[in-house]
């Protein structure tokens, strides 16, 4: 039996081989691990005397040879594969041992230069590793010095069994890929605007080790997450659908922050779906102030009217370019990021003497088209959610309503100009978080209530907040983003002064709901469909 051990971290490599020796497996090795082979008086081959050619290059290439590499790949019961060795006079290797040059290790160095980062780039380590990995049913790959004591109790007992092998083969393949990640995380953050930087002034911080390998690649460390005391980077999807904010360019401002950006996405999700000049005010990821407009003055102006303490510090995002009238209302107010598919002249001079306002201008994606894709229409297919030790997938929450879903189930039917609120009301629902209830009219919030746990509470919040915001909800429009499951909610909203509902329906107890709504004189719509968001 033959094993090939070839280390750069050679912790507990010597109890390893004296191990090996004495159960009578010949020990193959590159230099720096035979050198310390030899010094401990063990017999041992050199990989050059193997492949009868020396080590190349700085030893950039030591074991990449088909001596090497055949006798990893062979299978043992296919007799073409063990005569073509016979043939071209190669051993089989039964073990192999390795652990690859550190680059973790060596790019969390300060100081590390990209040249000594290239140079630690193991090719010979990985490839062995895969070929062993590939041949698992023959061949045991160790990849952790963790492994070595199973390794020698088993080979004691007679042999490696076949569940270890492939246990070592899977550990393998992490490893590689892990490997792998490492090095193109540590490439993909590197800033090449100013031309190949030398390194990195400080080493890059690798949160999501292996993360960069595939899909998501990191384009900047963050200060630090939703709280001081959490780290936080923002990943980049390599296939971002148009129209995304990670398309967009920060024209002015301070850094983004981890909230910024959750809130800046939000916002900006929210104000894409609108064809009319729109305006999104968000506030902990909540809109707290949505309206159309004839201009993005005017959208703003009214967006802002809903909820004015809430949109202090708010993140502001238009579906229209921000023109000079639309930036000077806005800097009247604090606000900590603007977006908008471009900025006038006019308006990037108003913002000139703010230089904290972050300004981020980001291509619309082209409109809607029937029966487009999700990601033609700028939207992100699936949703990811974070949950203890896994992860919640699911596709995204694109359903787009169209008028003919809309089942009207009271006496009353809606009037053109109240179907235009409640779908208005509508699209905004779907961005509050849940419990969602959202006063609307004419083209504009009046009152949303977020986040609660009752529905009941979410109506009289959105109720309290119009009050305080000085606004008249009489005749207002009210989108539920779930059905009530009793009368008191709508009771709650008429009494409020709405004149049409439009919710999902779906309720065991709909019939006890529209009876409330004849009873009090009100339209209401059902969707068929439901946003829950949270
Ligand atoms: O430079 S390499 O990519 N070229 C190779 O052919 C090669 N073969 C093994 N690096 C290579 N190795 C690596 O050398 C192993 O993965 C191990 O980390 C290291 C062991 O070298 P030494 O025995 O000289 O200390």
């Amino acid at each position: 039996m033959k094993a090939l051990l070839s280390v750069s971290d050679k912790t507990g490599l010597l109890e390893l081989a004296r191990g090996l020796h004495a159960l009578g497996v010949q020990l193959i090795s590159t230099g720096g691990t035979a050198r310390l082979l030899a010094q401990d008086g063990l017999p041992v081959t050199e990989v050059a005397e193997l492949t009868g050619f020396p080590e190349m290059l700085d030893g950039r290439v030591k074991t990449l040879h088909p001596a090497v590499h055949g006798g990893l790949l062979a299978r043992r019961e296919r007799p073409e594969h063990m005569l073509a060795l016979q043939t071209q006079g190669i051993a089989p290797i039964d073990i192999l041992v390795v652990n690859l040059y550190p680059f973790e290790a060596t790019v969390a160095q300060p100081g590390c230069t990209l040249d000594e980062a290239i140079e630690n780039i193991d090719i010979g380590g990985p490839a062995m590793v895969r070929s062993a990995a590939k041949n698992w049913r023959d061949v045991a790959v160790l990849t952790d010095a963790s492994q070595y004591p199973l390794l020698l109790a088993e080979l004691q007992d007679g042999g490696v069994s076949e569940r270890t092998r492939l246990q070592f083969a899977i550990t393998a393949f992490n490893r590689i890929s892990h490997y792998d990640g490492a090095i193109s995380d540590y490439l993909s953050a590197l800033d090449l605007s100013a031309g190949v930087p030398a390194g990195y002034s400080t080493p890059p911080r690798l949160l999501f080790p292996g993360q960069s390998n595939g899909r998501f690649v990191k384009l900047q460390d963050l200060r630090y997450g939703e709280n001081p005391h959490q780290q936080a980077a923002y990943y980049r999807d390599l296939e971002p659908a148009p129209g995304a904010l990670v398309t967009g360019t920060q024209l002015q401002g301070k850094e983004l922050s981890y909230n910024n950006i959750a809130d800046a996405d939000a916002a900006w999700e929210c104000v894409k779906g609108f064809e009319v000049p729109a305006c999104v005010i968000v506030k902990h990821a909540n809109p707290c102030g949505v309206a159309l407009g004839s201009t993005a003055q005017q959208a703003y102006e009214k967006a802002f009217q809903t909820d004015p303490t809430s949109a202090f510090g708010g993140i502001i995002a238009f579906n229209r370019p921000l023109d000079g009238a639309a930036a000077l209302a806005v800097s009247k107010q604090f606000v900590e990021v603007l977006l908008a598919p471009d900025f006038t002249p006019e308006a990037l001079a108003v913002f000139k003497s703010k230089a904290n306002v972050r300004l981020l201008k980001i291509a619309l994606p082209t409109l809607p088209q029937v029966g487009a894709s999700d990601w033609a229409r700028g939207r992100n297919a699936i949703d990811i959610k974070r949950v203890g030790s896994g992860l919640l997938l699911q596709t995204a929450d694109n359903f787009e309503l169209q008028r003919t879903d809309l089942k009207v189930v009271t006496a009353l039917q809606p009037t053109p100009a109240q179907l235009d609120d409640l779908l208005f009301a509508w699209k905004v629902a779907k961005y509050v978080k849940s419990n969602a209830i959202v006063f609307c009219h004419d083209g504009m919030t009046l009152g949303v209530g977020a986040g609660q746990m009752s529905r009941l509470d979410s109506a009289r919040i959105a109720g309290i907040k119009a009050a305080h915001a000085g606004l008249s909800l009489h005749g207002s429009a009210v989108a539920s983003d779930a059905f009530f499951p009793f009368r008191d909610g709508l009771d709650v909203v008429a009494e409020a002064g709405a004149s049409c509902i439009i919710q999902p329906g779906g309720s065991v107890r709909d019939q006890e709901v529209i009876d409330a709504a004849n009873e009090r004189g009100l339209a209401m719509v059902f969707t068929g469909v439901r946003h829950f968001r949270h």
